[in-house]
């Protein structure tokens, strides 16, 4: 017999919107589902409901892919007013989406990695130099500088486009303008529809930014198609240019220029502020645990010694792996995602679903969940040590969402995560300022909100690093 399915009381007109907290909606949801349980039903303003699971094995469940597909509703299908068909927005029915996949997948896959671990030191040295020259005295927003990497990181290895943002203190117009319709989008899944309608202001300065950003990428794609046509050979092999002249070996047909545009935005936005607050959780889940610190901080020291790291270190460093992974089991920096049925069907044999009931996954939720993982809420590597996370359940922690719609830069931001850990911890002793309790902000992405830093210099690191012969300053700007 099905059944039923707990569901906080509704209210006339705006259902269960007045139980979500407008600044910490995922936080509110968290706290509903732990009085409620694994599975709950949230109602929305026009009458449409939500499912959120968080028990392990309703989530396996839903990680059917015959089943189950990603589902472009809520935040996703607001953001498609920033990302278009890019490859995070679009729905996996839609032809762009699989051609996209098909000709990206190759340039995230392992055996692209080592093309961009220069770039990556290259951004990772500019922050490190900077914190060497503020000294022991400054104190460092975490978040801030993690966000000016991760963005210069990805632009750089994605299209060698420097935002240069250690060199300036305001962010660049194209972040600002980014930030503002991310921000606007989700609001917008907060409001009534009338309600978006209605604030003609504010859709005109989403307008703005919208032109800032498709502006930038126009004239990025242009460029680089007249540096193709020049000289081919000078051309950078990265992202950009494979969306450029790569065919989908299914159809044969290459990518046109509106869509790479709106990849473009889409790596940049779905690049960097997971990213950042992956990096930002582990320095505070590291101060937090003296123990994991000192671990970390003897792998970085043994295996990178005093010098640069070379692409070859960082496969060992499989502690700061385990330190990554758990810290993305606390506190999942994209923290949920959302799949549909494919057919009418019956979730883990139990409640009754239709094709037209979103189901989302709430990460911080089911990477607590008792029945998997023991004293949950304690920050521990040695659950993702060889020999222990082979006993994880398989669909038990999924920061990177499921299935093809999974992430596609996970490795990236491995890749990235672990160099930039790995440097911090060889070259600093890091102390807090004062006192710390941790505030979680909700953006899209999770963040520890005002979590700061002073960085003392633990030994000098000499810089020689390998580089292409031609060195950097020969690349094309933009
Ligand atoms: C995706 C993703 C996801 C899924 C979502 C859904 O399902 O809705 C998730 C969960 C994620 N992602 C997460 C993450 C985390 C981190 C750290 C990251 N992520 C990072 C990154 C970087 C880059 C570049 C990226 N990322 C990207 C991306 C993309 C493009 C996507 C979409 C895919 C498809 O196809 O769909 C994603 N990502 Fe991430």
């Amino acid at each position: 017999a099905p059944e039923a399915i707990p569901q906080p009381p509704v209210r006339p007109f705006v259902g269960n919107m007045a139980e979500l907290s407008t600044e910490t909606p995922l936080q509110s949801m968290i706290d509903i589902g732990r009085r409620l349980g694994p599975i709950y039903r949230l109602a929305f303003p026009g009458g449409h409901t939500v499912l959120v699971l968080s028990g392990h094995d309703l989530v396996a469940d839903v990680c059917d892919e015959a089943r189950f597909d990603k589902n472009i509703g809520g935040v996703i299908e607001q953001l498609r007013a920033v990302g278009g068909d890019g490859l995070f927005t679009a729905h996996t029915h839609e032809p762009q989406w699989g051609k996209a996949h098909r000709v990206l997948m190759p340039a995230f896959g392992p055996g692209a990695m080592r093309n961009y671990f220069d770039d990556m030191l290259d951004v990772a040295d500019q922050m490190l130099t900077k914190w060497e020259r503020l000294g022991p005295d400054t104190i460092h927003d975490v978040a801030d500088t993690m966000t000016r990497l991760t963005l210069d990181t990805i632009a750089l290895c994605g299209f060698n486009y420097r935002f240069n943002s250690f060199y300036q203190k305001e962010m660049h117009p194209f972040v600002d303008a980014m930030i503002g319709a991310l921000t606007e989008a989700g609001l917008r899944a907060q409001r009534l529809p009338i309600q978006n309608r209605l604030m003609l202001l504010t859709r005109h300065r989403f307008d703005g930014h919208m032109d800032l950003m498709h502006g930038i990428t126009r004239d990025l794609i242009a460029k680089r198609r007249r540096e193709d046509r020049g000289e081919p050979q000078s051309a950078p092999r990265d992202l950009l240019s494979l969306m450029l002249n790569a065919k989908d070996p299914l159809t044969g047909e290459g990518l046109d220029d509106v869509n790479i545009r709106n990849q473009l935005v889409t790596f940049l936005i779905a690049g960097h502020e997971t990213t950042s607050g992956l990096l930002s959780f582990a320095i505070h889940l590291l101060l937090d645990n003296p123990e994991a610190l000192a671990r970390a901080r003897e792998e970085a020291d043994r295996v990178l010694g005093t010098t640069a790291p070379r692409y070859e270190h960082l496969a060992e460093l499989g502690y700061l792996d385990q330190v990554l992974r758990e810290t993305l089991r606390l506190y999942p920096t994209a923290p949920a995602f959302s799949v549909h049925a494919r057919e009418d069907t019956v979730l883990a044999g139990r409640y009754p679903v239709r094709t037209t009931d979103p189901l989302t996954v709430l990460l911080p939720l089911l990477h607590r969940d008792p029945a998997v993982w023991k004293d949950p809420e304690r920050f521990d590597p040695e659950r993702f040590a060889p020999g222990a996370r082979e006993a994880i359940p398989t669909h038990a922690w999924k920061p990177f969402g499921n299935g093809q719609r999974a992430c596609i830069g996970r490795t990236f931001a491995f890749q990235e995560a672990t160099l930039v850990l790995a440097m911090l911890l060889q070259r600093f002793e890091l102390e807090r300022p004062g006192r710390y309790t941790l505030k979680v902000k909700e953006t899209l992405t999770l963040k520890p909100q005002g979590l700061t830093v002073r960085a003392r210099l633990r030994k000098p690191i000499s810089r020689t690093v390998s580089r292409p012969a031609e060195g950097p300053a020969a690349r094309p700007g933009v």
